[in-house]
């Protein structure tokens, strides 16, 4: 039985086999996702991200386990999490849920910035489909921290969840902006510790400052996730954001502009190194650039001469 086999079939070595192989972008990487991605499309993506510490694990913990009490097969992708997932709140989760869940149920696989070659969104993208095509219902992506590229991953999920807490994130105006205008719902976690509500007033402050508010209004969502406390709320807003974009439209809409950034990123990526490798291959390069350095010519000039050829191809 092949590996792509394997996966279609949810085996859990396989899946691991064909995470490795995209991640460290091996030569089988491009065969393989080309044949899974006709049975990809059916999971629905949860995004948590949120500053480190927040309870992201705790509550995608908590979560799992509900959604694998209705049956629901759970992946997991957790990118460079700061507290390493064996012995962290999922592992200790596990051991107690070992009851009702087996691997078949929930897979679940750590990324990290150094593993990955081809960006971490590709790989999160990526790995994320694999676990799509192995027949997961829901599959989960959690990241730490608020940056660019947690932005970027952050639009890979179907709804996206943004984890904060009282305390040390109390601070929105810290928060980049980006991430709290892609975020689809709040989540202020650690709800039993002071400032839960404050900081709850701050982000519905911040949600009424919108001056083009779109049709669906994040709601926030108070949390105590190892007191087990607001689950159901959460995932009840996790459905209610799901069957909005169903119902609305956005859901296709959504996916089809993922797939159309992917496409262009894609193209962007072949060309480059089809770029970087002709550039190198004639070896007129180097030459160019001491003229350049040497004020004989200008870098624009030294682009025309370095592009033409290839645009006449
Ligand atoms: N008091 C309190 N502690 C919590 C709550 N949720 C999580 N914690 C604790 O906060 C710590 C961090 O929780 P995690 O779930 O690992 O947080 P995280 O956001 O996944 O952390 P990173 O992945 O490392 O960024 C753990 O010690 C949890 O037990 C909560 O609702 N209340
Ligand atoms: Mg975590």
């Amino acid at each position: 039985m092949t590996i792509i086999e394997g996966v279609l079939r949810g085996n859990v070595r396989d899946i691991a086999r064909l995470i490795t192989i995209v991640e460290n972008e091996l030569p089988e990487a491009t065969a393989a996702m080309q044949s899974i991605f006709s049975h990809t499309g059916t999971a629905y993506t949860i995004g948590f991200t949120g500053p480190p510490g927040a309870g992201k694990s705790t509550l995608v913990d908590k979560i799992t386990l509900q959604l694998c009490r209705q049956g629901k097969k759970i992946g997991i992708v957790a990118i460079d999490p700061s507290s390493p997932f064996s012995g962290g709140a999922l592992l200790g989760d596990r051991i107690r849920m070992r009851d009702i869940i087996t691997e078949q149920e929930v897979f679940i696989r750590s990324v990290s910035t150094r593993g990955s070659m081809g960006g971490l969104s590709r790989a999160a993208g990526d790995i994320a489909k694999i676990l799509d095509a192995a027949g997961k219902d829901v599959v989960i992506i959690e990241t730490v921290g608020v940056g660019q590229d947690e932005v970027d991953i952050f639009k890979t999920a179907d709804t996206s969840v943004l984890v904060l807490m009282p305390g040390a994130g109390d601070d929105i105006q810290s928060i980049k902006a980006g991430i709290m205008e892609i975020a689809d719902i709040f989540v202020v976690n650690k709800a039993d510790r002071e400032g839960a509500d404050g900081l709850i007033t701050s982000i519905r402050q911040m949600l009424d400052l919108n001056t083009a508010p779109g049709p669906w209004r994040p709601p926030i969502i108070k949390t105590s996730a190892t007191q087990n406390e607001g689950i159901e709320e959460l995932l009840k807003a996790v459905q209610e954001h799901r069957e909005f974009l169903t119902i609305s439209g956005s859901l296709a809409a959504r996916r089809k502009e993922r797939l159309r950034t992917e496409i262009i990123r894609l193209v962007e990526r072949r060309v480059s190194r089809l770029v970087q490798s002709q550039i190198k291959q004639n070896g007129r390069f180097e030459k160019l650039v001491e003229k350049v350095a040497a004020r004989e010519e200008d870098p624009y000039s030294c682009v025309e001469r370095i592009v033409k050829p290839l645009e006449q191809k």
